[in-house]
């Protein structure tokens, strides 16, 4: 495998709206990004995916773009974005647009125009279909936010497909015309100097409507090399496509390098197997065994063609730490152990914003104190059906997307030093005692355990290019493996549960005598031929 920058990078993603407020208006920008380039710089991450900054109606947040070329007014000017580009620079630090271009928002001059007339010359930007003979839409098909995509126009007398919110009109992938817009765009922002694109929903772009298709259409991967072609493809910048339909057998389409296409892609089969069914709103404990053999399986197929992207939580999931460690009496032990065993994985980890701390859920009383559009129209659609407010109000606890984007707790002061003004969220209660000031002042904190696995990781390439080698694969609660690179051979060990396990080790992982690299106990100088973990123990060690 020809070696690149980006296999050893560390990507951290940013969510502005919530990460640091430096006007006090309640809502973070990209002043207050720049104010923390330091932090970042000392946890040591390379690479920040920067979410949606451009200018919006934030009817998603930002994931609904009125101006691709134009900073939203909330986060701060083009000059602001320019500094904040220049300010990273200095610091080695790259920044990933998110690329939003499966749909535009409904304020944007194409749709405003679109939905003037049948005659306008972006009418064919998006996608309109008549109504049935019936007076119905054209089919069935599902806003990913809940109820039908079709959404009927009155003035124009046809309906428009939005895969999200009525807000967020699909773009029309089929119009050559959408193409070049796009690719012109594109390279504006490469033109200033970005590290890469993360691509929103970029699976969905190859839709065939009329068959009912939307996720893999079959003018995917060709529309991705052309892209590729006209605008990324001779940078050397990072492209991770959100492909939540992916398999590994797809997720090397895109990321093999000889085909030209993106550098990897986000796949979430470790993180859908909690959705009974694939409802998000039906939440179901999480089998580890499962997770392990997705995880497994995963590492295996990508070995050797194509590159996995790494990560436990977003801004669209629940914290890493509640979801699958114990947000509770192990939250710091959980937290360590679930960052070792992704960090010493084969591909990019990406860490999103307060995981470093071992930020974890929040649960809301009331719904009203809910901001995210998804959260708030499922629970219309879910109790409209029946369901009870109890039982949504348990799912959204779980699996809402404000989970993630509560304000990132910087100290222990009012709304945790977010703003001094009033949050456009409520930050969540624990802050007085998990947030970033605690943590850098304890080196046992979780941060400094993500700081030395960021070190590993630039010291240890056996972490980077190793194989990779599942052991007790099939065991309920511990999941370790070996990664091996010219001669070095290191070994990981996680224990999920909060009970004490007890293995019988394979002879040739034994070791009178073993460099430990990295714990969330007392590091073990030697691996016996039985092994008792701790509740979350987990330790990554160098085999002599
Ligand atoms: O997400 C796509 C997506 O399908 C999920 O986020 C979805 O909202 C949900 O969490 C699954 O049940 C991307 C962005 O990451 C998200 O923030 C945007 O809202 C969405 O696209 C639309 O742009
Ligand atoms: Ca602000």
């Amino acid at each position: 495998m020809e070696k690149t920058w980006w296999h050893n990078a560390v990507v951290y993603q940013i969510y502005p709206r919530s990460f640091y407020d430096s006007n006090n208006d309640g809502i973070g920008d990209l002043r207050g990004v720049i104010s923390k380039l330091d932090y970042l710089k000392n946890l040591g991450i390379n690479v920040i995916w920067l979410s949606p900054v451009y200018q919006s109606p934030m009817d998603d947040n930002g994931y609904d773009i009125s101006g691709y070329q134009t900073i939203a007014r909330e986060f701060g000017t083009m000059e602001d974005m320019e500094r904040l580009f220049k300010e990273a620079n200095e610091r080695d630090i790259k920044i990933v647009m998110d690329l939003v271009v499966n749909h535009t928002s409904d304020e944007h001059p194409w749709f405003v125009s679109a939905r003037e007339s049948r005659d306008s010359p972006y009418r064919d930007y998006y996608i309109w279909r008549d109504a049935t003979p019936e007076g119905n839409p054209p089919n069935g098909i599902d806003s990913i936010f809940g109820g039908n995509a079709w959404e009927w126009d009155e003035k124009t007398g046809q309906y428009y497909f939005h895969l999200f919110s009525k807000r967020q009109p699909d773009l029309n992938w089929e119009n050559p015309k959408v193409h070049q817009e796009v690719f012109k765009m594109m390279n504006w922002w490469i033109e200033k100097g970005i590290g890469g694109f993360r691509l929103d929903v970029i699976d969905l772009i190859g839709k065939e409507v009329d068959k009912g298709i939307t996720g893999n259409g079959e003018r995917l991967h060709p529309l991705l090399q052309q892209m590729n072609r006209e605008t990324f493809g001779s940078k050397n910048i990072l492209t991770v496509g959100e492909t939540w339909g992916a398999t590994p057998e797809i997720a090397k389409l895109y990321s093999a390098p000889e085909r030209n296409e993106l550098s990897m892609v986000f796949q979430f089969e470790h993180i859908t197997l909690t959705w009974e069914g694939g409802d998000k709103w039906q939440p179901i404990p999480l089998d580890l065994k499962e997770f392990k053999d997705v995880l497994t399986k995963w590492q295996v197929e990508l070995q050797d063609k194509g590159w996995n992207s790494l990560f436990w939580n977003n801004h669209d999931l629940p914290r890493a730490v509640s979801k699958f460690g114990n947000d509770k009496e192990y939250r710091v032990e959980s937290a360590k152990m679930l960052a070792t065993t992704l960090h010493f994985l084969k591909g990019t980890p990406y860490i999103y914003q307060g995981e470093e701390i071992g930020m974890t859920n929040v649960a809301f009383e009331q719904l009203s104190d809910y901001r995210d559009i998804e959260t708030r129209r499922f629970y219309d659609v879910k109790t409209a059906t029946g369901v009870s407010h109890e039982h949504m109000m348990d799912a959204i606890h779980k699996n809402s997307r404000d989970n993630a984007r509560t304000p990132m707790q910087w100290n222990s002061s009012e709304h945790a030093g977010f703003t001094g003004g009033t949050p456009w969220i409520t930050v969540n209660p624990n802050f007085p005692q998990i947030n970033v000031e605690a943590a850098l002042s304890d080196s046992n904190s979780v941060f400094h355990h993500y700081k030395t696995l960021i070190e590993l990781r630039k010291s240890h390439e056996a972490i980077v290019y190793g194989t990779f080698t599942p052991v007790w694969q099939d065991h309920q609660y511990v999941f370790a493996y070996v990664r091996e690179y010219q001669g070095e051979q290191l070994f990981i060990v996680s224990n999920f549960s909060e009970q004490e396990q007890t293995l019988q080790v394979p002879t040739r992982y034994q070791g009178d005598q073993v460099e430990c690299l990295i714990s969330n106990y007392a590091a073990p100088s030697a691996i016996d031929a039985t092994m008792t973990l701790a509740p979350y123990e987990s330790f990554a060690v160098k085999l002599k």
